[in-house]
């Protein structure tokens, strides 16, 4: 096992490539933390994701625009490739079926994508429908899939004013479909004023949050 300076300073080169999206270099040393024992989703937290906190404040503070935004979110999903197939979730009693999309008008889909890494490393079904999807193809995907879970996400504070509709459209599709919302904008209290019947902060959690649900339902 690496020690806790050597994994501090793979997360921060890990940060820093990011932020310099710097996409090769993301890439090699996600492979890196791999090789040496770092467990992949704390690469993830630590490494990734903390730098794209990074560049949202220099976005916040005009050092960086859309153009920049785009290349630290291809250095991400490079590293993301890497450690994806390592990232292990304890699997709940029970495994569902879930669809997972970011709302219509919103293209921020690196939040979507790593709650979907953490249900597929929990063997759950998804079914991704990608980022602004149209309301009524969420509605279509559950007539077709029949799934026990439609998480929702939005990046944005006008594009999650989308959800409580979503949500109208989806029960009256399936009474008893289990519905959660996340994403940056969002909270557990929006969460409820949305009729959502859960939310999550992080990935991980939406995993947990989901098989408390669904195992609540049986
Ligand atoms: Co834009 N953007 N962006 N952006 N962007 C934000 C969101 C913004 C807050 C920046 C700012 O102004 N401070 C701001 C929104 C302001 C608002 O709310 N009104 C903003 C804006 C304004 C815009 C544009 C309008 C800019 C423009 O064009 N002028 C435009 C929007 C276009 C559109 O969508 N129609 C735009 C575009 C982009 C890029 C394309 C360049 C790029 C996205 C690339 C991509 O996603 N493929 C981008 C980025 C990268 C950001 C920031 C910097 C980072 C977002 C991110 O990826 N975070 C962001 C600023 C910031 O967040 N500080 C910003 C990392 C990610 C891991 O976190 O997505 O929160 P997050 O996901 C977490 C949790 O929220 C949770 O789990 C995840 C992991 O733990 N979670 C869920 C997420 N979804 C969940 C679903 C669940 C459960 C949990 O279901 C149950």
């Amino acid at each position: 096992m690496p020690s806790k300076e050597k994994k501090a300073e793979l997360f921060k080169k890990i940060h820093d490539a990011v932020v310099e999206f710097e996409e090769e270099t993301t890439r090699d040393l996600c492979k890196e933390a791999l090789e040496v024992g770092i467990d992949a989703y704390d690469a993830v937290m630590a490494g990734l994701t903390r730098g794209m906190d990074t560049v949202g404040g220099l976005y916040e503070k005009n050092e960086y625009f859309v153009p920049e935004l785009l290349l630290c979110s291809d250095a991400m999903y490079a590293g993301l490739e890497v450690l994806r197939p390592h990232i292990k979730v304890k699997s709940g009693k029970v495994n569902g079926k879930i669809i997972i999309g970011v709302v219509e008008g919103d293209i921020h889909d690196i939040g979507k994508s790593l709650v979907k890494t953490m249900f597929e490393a929990a063997s759950w079904d998804i079914f991704d429908l990608g980022k602004d999807v149209k309301l009524q193809n969420f509605v279509e995907e559950l007539a077709r899939t029949n799934a026990d879970v439609v998480a929702m996400s939005a990046l944005m504070t006008t594009s999650m004013l989308a959800m409580p509709k979503l949500i109208d459209m989806l029960k009256a599709q399936k009474p008893d479909v289990i519905i959660m919302v996340g994403g940056a904008p969002l909270s557990e209290e929006i969460a409820g004023q949305y009729g959502a019947d859960g939310y999550a902060e992080d990935a991980v959690l939406a995993v947990k949050e989901a098989q408390r649900l669904l195992e609540a339902s049986l």
